[in-house]
């Protein structure tokens, strides 16, 4: 990190139902027919078949912004800018907010996620390591394939009424869709077992997990589902990329 760009890919999740903190903010400042959507940034295409949730910082303050005629942003102020200079909005280097969104309000929303096996949705839930000053501070959940995702999927199960969530919505499964020679087919669970990582706080294990994780997936994997079914991880990867970007389910993001 900190020597070069970094090509994100922003993906599109647009919400389907608000939670109901959200919706009364959202009232009367978003037009009814709006497209809303989360935009997470990922360095890992391939996985988002994957996805069970996507994470918000529940202290950070997001913003709604206004892209195209019908289409709505929630992203960080951060990535905003950037983005006004990267050819996502109307107008070159205007990023018109439409209000603030706190990420507390914003938790239990239902979104779609584009590859996701959970074709009815995933929920927004809280993580409390989302940094505001990195991608566009959303981050979706690969527990599979993630080692601080599934540590955090794992602690919300266990303590949801402590996060005022639904067990259930934390506790979506876990599908594998990479296979790997050392770790099995949900290499995240296996490292995060092995290591005896307990929580989301042990950030000294998870970054040991994560690079495991990623060389053993990346280097290794075979993808299990979708179109690349079959293909090596590293093939597959630009291939899903691009795939997502022609149907208009996400963009290319860099910082
Ligand atoms: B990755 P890099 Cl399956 N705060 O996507 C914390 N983490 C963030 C973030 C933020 N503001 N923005 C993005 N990220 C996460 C998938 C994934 C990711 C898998 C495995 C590893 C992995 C599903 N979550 O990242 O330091 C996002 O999670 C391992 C580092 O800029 C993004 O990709 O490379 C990754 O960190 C980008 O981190």
């Amino acid at each position: 990190e900190g020597v070069g760009p970094q090509e994100y890919l922003a993906l599109k999740l647009k919400v389907k139902e608000w939670a109901p903190e959200a919706e009364k903010l959202i009232k009367g400042n978003v037009p009814d027919d709006a497209n809303i959507y989360f935009v997470p940034a990922t360095m890992r295409p391939e996985t988002m078949y994957g996805q069970t949730c996507c994470f918000v910082g529940p202290k950070i303050v997001y913003g709604v912004y206004q892209v195209s005629d019908r289409d709505y942003f929630i992203i960080t102020e951060r990535a905003a800018r950037n983005m006004a200079y990267q050819g996502v909005f109307a107008e070159n280097g205007k990023f018109p907010k439409v209000m603030d969104l706190p990420g507390s309000s914003v938790i239990g929303t239902l979104v779609n996620a584009p590859l996701s096996a959970h074709k009815d949705g995933v929920r927004i839930l809280p993580m409390e390591t989302v940094l505001a000053t990195k991608g566009t501070g959303v981050v979706t959940s690969v527990p599979s394939d993630s080692p601080d995702d599934y540590a955090t999927v794992m602690d919300l199960s266990k303590k949801a009424e402590y996060y005022g969530i639904k067990k259930e919505w934390a506790g979506l499964e876990i599908i594998p869709i990479i296979k790997t020679p050392s770790y099995g087919d949900l290499a995240a669970p296996f490292i995060v077992k092995k290591l005896k990582i307990n929580s989301p706080r042990d950030v000294k294990l998870l970054a040991e997990a994560k690079e495991l994780v990623y060389k053993e997936g990346y280097y290794q994997g075979v993808i299990m589902v979708g179109d690349f079914k079959g293909e090596k991880v590293e093939d597959a990867k630009p291939k899903v990329r691009k795939q997502l970007i022609d149907n208009g389910e996400a963009f290319a993001y860099s910082e």
